[in-house]
């Protein structure tokens, strides 16, 4: 096992994979940016190393500094976090040449799957399904004659793309030569690569993504599904896990895929398939591969009781995994909010500052990962988010009261941020029917004021509504449709409704 590891990463995700070290009893180090010299991974740490000035390009994209205060520290593993250098393959092949162990997959499996055509044509081999589109080497040309056979409307993304960055929706012929040359523009100002391709635009989809742990032993596994379709410009906001929109057979189906796709790179590690999930017609489609450990892994911590964070360092430490597929049952529900320091009620325009008060939520079934602690700066350098609030319930309902409770509890002082958004959104009939998908956020205004909160009875109603919907679930689950074609859950939802109204929910 390792005796060192350093954790090229900050915030709240540093904070997490150093108490993960913590807790297997190996010492650690930070590295940090002037703007982080009091940055609460840094006090964390056993040691910590400045890299630069604040600028990402100048601290925490630097392979050659952090290689270097890896060396001067004895670190014998780095944990790249996520974003920055977490799926820069030349970071990882870096580690390995300074004989650092990279915790994460090879430098060739994050190629193989950062060339998002090159994934797509990989995973097709193993009979994953593919949204309709076009492949790889197409000129201008070629790729107008693929857009017609695809038809539209289409997507446009960048084969270096990711994440949504890069992407752009065409909706007929007419503009699809400008939009290509845009899209190539774009991709190269962005990755310093231009090629881009095609794929049908599925609308009203959902975000679904199953999260697989691989050791180097063969033994590829996947812990359940994600759903992640409340997105604000391809930024996940919430997560939840497992999603409404699928049941046990496609859970196990979607799974078994997702595997199939980790195994077609020999991806060692966690990593997560995001596919896009057609409640219409039950279909679901292999978007890409992140061959990182994601934002949001709280959700699937709490329903299947794994600490991914520890499986990926024993992983890396040559360690069989302790689980077979068979050992992996989800239980109960788990929602999480993105906490940013951005202010909803003003287009979500990035706010700094001081954090002159913070009381963050405890109780039952909460957890606060945070790097945020009371006068602690917040600057506008790096990415918005300065915590995840993840609640775990026993089922949906429950987990959606529990996350009201602590969003209700949660004071941050000093700064702005989403925490009204989150308000809103768990007091939203189409977040708590479960109804939403990827175009949920487009269809929706924040309200210009701070929300109200609902008078007893509309809550009530919500959760009689809830629970009735639960049960109704289960009721469908047990009992399939009910004569007038309605699922039993649309009787029960009404039911639960009036119930509400007359009080004696
Ligand atoms: C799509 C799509 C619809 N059709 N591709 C967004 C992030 C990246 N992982 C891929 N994403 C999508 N790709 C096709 N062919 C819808 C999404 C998508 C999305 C798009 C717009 C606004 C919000 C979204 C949230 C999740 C997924």
């Amino acid at each position: 096992m390792f005796k060192k590891v350093l954790v090229a990463n900050r915030g709240e995700i540093a904070v997490r994979v150093l108490r993960a070290c913590e807790e297997r009893g190996i010492s650690t180090v930070a590295v940090f940016s002037e703007a982080d010299r009091t940055a609460l991974h840094v006090r964390y740490a056993d040691e910590a190393y400045l890299l630069g000035p604040a600028p990402s390009r100048e601290s925490y994209l630097r392979i050659d500094r952090i290689i270097d205060a890896a060396r001067k520290s004895g670190a014998d593993a780095i944990h790249p976090g996520y974003g920055f250098l977490s799926e820069r393959a030349e970071f990882a092949a870096a580690c390995a040449d300074a004989g650092i162990t990279f915790i994460g997959p090879s430098a060739d499996a994050i190629a193989a799957m950062g060339d998002k055509i090159t994934a797509r044509e990989t995973v097709r081999k193993r009979g994953v399904p593919l949204v309709p589109g076009s492949e790889k080497g197409l000129n201008d040309e070629a790729l107008m004659a693929a857009a017609h056979e695809i038809g539209f409307p289409l997507m446009i993304k960048a084969a270096a793309g990711g994440g949504g960055k890069g992407m752009r929706a065409v909706l007929d012929a007419g503009a699809f030569e400008s939009a290509i040359g845009a899209a190539r523009r774009e991709a190269m100002a962005a990755f310093g690569n231009d090629e881009v391709y095609l794929e049908k635009l599925i609308t009203n989809a959902r975000h679904i993504e199953i999260q697989v742990l691989a050791d180097s032993h063969g033994n590829t596994i996947h812990l359940g599904e994600r759903e992640c379709s409340i997105q604000r410009r391809h930024q996940k906001l919430i997560e939840e896990a497992p999603s409404v929109a699928i049941d046990e057979k496609m859970r196990a189906e979607m799974g078994r895929v997702a595997v199939a796709a980790a195994e077609s790179v020999g991806y060692v590690n966690a990593g997560t398939i995001e596919f896009l999930f057609d409640s219409k017609d039950n279909k679901y489609y292999f978007l890409e591969m992140n061959t990182r450990l994601q934002v949001e892994h709280p959700v699937t911590e709490l329903v299947t009781g794994i600490d991914i964070v520890k499986e990926q360092i024993a992983i890396a430490a040559g360690r069989r995994l302790r689980y077979r597929q068979e050992d992996i049952a989800p239980k109960g529900w788990a929602i999480e909010c993105r906490i940013t320091a951005e202010d909803p009620f003003n287009n979500f325009m990035p706010s700094s500052g001081k954090v002159t008060y913070l009381q963050e939520p405890t109780g039952p079934g909460v957890r606060v990962e945070s790097s945020l602690y009371e006068g602690g700066e917040i600057s506008l350098y790096y990415d918005p988010m300065v915590a995840k609030l993840i609640v775990y319930g026993e089922n949906r309902a429950e987990a959606i009261l529990r996350m009201r409770r602590a969003l209700n509890e949660y004071r941050i002082a000093g700064i702005r941020t989403s925490i009204p958004f989150h308000q809103e959104i768990m007091d939203s009939t189409e977040f708590i029917w479960g109804t939403f998908d990827t175009g949920f956020l487009s269809r929706r205004r924040i309200s210009a004021r701070p929300p109200q909160s609902i008078e007893h009875e509309q809550l009530a109603a919500v959760v009689a509504a809830m629970l009735a919907h639960e049960e109704g679930r289960q009721a469908v689950a047990h009992f399939g449709q009910s004569s007038n074609g309605d699922t039993q859950a649309n009787d029960w939802k009404l039911s639960g409704r009036m119930r509400a109204q007359r009080g004696n929910w």
